[in-house]
């Protein structure tokens, strides 16, 4: 069956790796697939999850998660860089093309944005049936202060060509996906990439990017999912269509492979617990002695501001609205907390968030194949132990 998934390099792709497109990778190279009815999680998605840890929900309680405690996704493997030779070349349809050392990208003009990044797959593990790939639960999801030099300044200082319509941004590492031999690439419209917020940073929570984070250099788009902020970055060309590269055509929500659907971009609201009381080691459940309690935790969209929370004690039945306090900063989540009187017993606690644009978080939560977005609420089951 001819689908995308088979077809050659992706556009805009030109390294020498396409040489031969005869090299027989599709025989280590895994066509996409959905689990099969009550097929439990393989050791091939077990592999990706120890490689990409997700975010331990109790760091909610930081307004900045600590570095190390942000959530990882990694297609490949992730490269060692020798900054001292490592360039960001600027190319294509611009009137000067650049090469920039990092002490040059330092120079520039530095901005510090606090951003909540998520992974477009976060919730994927809970959608049935199941589409395996690394499977997230809740846990994709982190803030952290990233510093860097905002893009719209270097492209404009390299001058825009009046053809350019968009902006292909490529990494260093390199891999094979669904046979496709490819470095990871995204891109941009170029409205969207001259927008003031978006950035290279080359720092984050104060400290040089970790080599897991895109050392020395990434791009890094607040609110949109973290798929378009490109780790290693490498080159930036300015180009006159729409990229429509492997990693362009994998991001979309689709009923079947094969169909256009739909390209994801913003982040969809979401509500999290910091699931309360004291965790079992193996189920996670929590436990907690009856009494007045805090519920805590975070809310955020890339959309438009979070502006209500609800939560539920008693499995999404009945819900009561949470206070929130101020985002961390436009491109933040916010706090929230509400005060619960729990009473001995067994409950399930849950969470949902509506943004200023009136998107919220589905009840019924539809399903697609790549296990996008999926942001139906988290479902925290708590035991209340009698009073002693
Ligand atoms: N070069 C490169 N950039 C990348 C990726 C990648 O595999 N390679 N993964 C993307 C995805 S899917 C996500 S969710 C974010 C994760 O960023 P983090 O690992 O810094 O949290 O990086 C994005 N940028
Ligand atoms: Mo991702």
């Amino acid at each position: 069956m001819a689908s995308h998934w088979t077809k050659p390099a992706p556009t805009g792709y030109t390294d020498s790796m396409d040489s031969d497109p005869a090299r027989p990778l599709d025989t280590i190279s895994e066509p996409s697939r959905v689990a099969v009815d009550d097929e439990g999680i393989g050791p091939d998605e077990l592999g990706l999850a120890a490689r990409n840890h997700g975010m331990p929900l109790e760091a909610m309680r930081w307004d900045v998660t600590p570095i190390g405690l942000h959530y990882l996704l990694t297609h490949y493997d992730i490269p060692s860089v020798d900054d001292t030779s490592w360039r960001l070349d600027v190319s294509g349809l611009v009137d000067v093309g650049l090469s920039l050392t990092l002490d040059e990208l330092r120079d520039r003009q530095s901005v510090t944005h606090t951003v909540t990044m998520e992974c477009a797959g976060n919730g994927r593990a809970r959608l049935l049936p199941r589409p395996v790939s690394q499977p997230w639960v809740h846990e994709a999801v982190g803030t952290m202060r990233w510093t860097g030099t905002p893009l719209a300044a270097l492209l404009r200082e390299a001058g825009l060509d009046p053809k350019a319509t968009d902006v292909v941004f490529t990494g260093l590492d390199h891999g094979v996906e669904r046979g496709v031999e490819q470095r990871y690439q995204r891109g941009l419209s170029l409205d969207d990439a001259l927008r003031d917020e978006v950035l290279l940073a080359y720092e984050c929570n104060g400290a040089p990017l970790p080599p897991q984070h895109g050392f020395p250099l990434r791009l890094l788009v607040p609110g949109w999912y973290g798929m378009t902020s490109v780790k290693w970055l490498s080159s930036i060309e300015v180009v006159d269509e729409p990229f429509d590269g492997y990693q362009m055509q994998a991001y979309r929500l689709r009923q079947v492979s094969g169909e256009p659907g739909l390209a994801l971009s913003r982040i969809d609201p979401r509500a999290l617990v910091v699931p309360p009381g004291s965790p079992d080691f193996m189920s996670r459940r929590r436990f907690l002695p009856a009494g007045s309690v805090v519920l805590e935790g975070r809310a955020w969209s890339g959309w438009g501001e979070v502006t209500r929370v609800e939560v539920s004690t008693d499995g999404a039945g009945s819900w009561r609205d949470a206070e929130l306090e101020p985002a961390v900063g436009p491109y933040a989540w916010r706090r929230w907390t509400l005060d619960w009187d729990a009473a001995p017993g067994e409950h399930v606690v849950a969470a949902r968030a509506t943004d200023a644009t009136g998107r919220s978080q589905p009840a019924d939560q539809p399903w697609n194949r790549g296990g996008f977005a999926n942001t139906s609420a988290q479902r925290v089951e708590v035991l209340v132990l009698p009073a002693t």
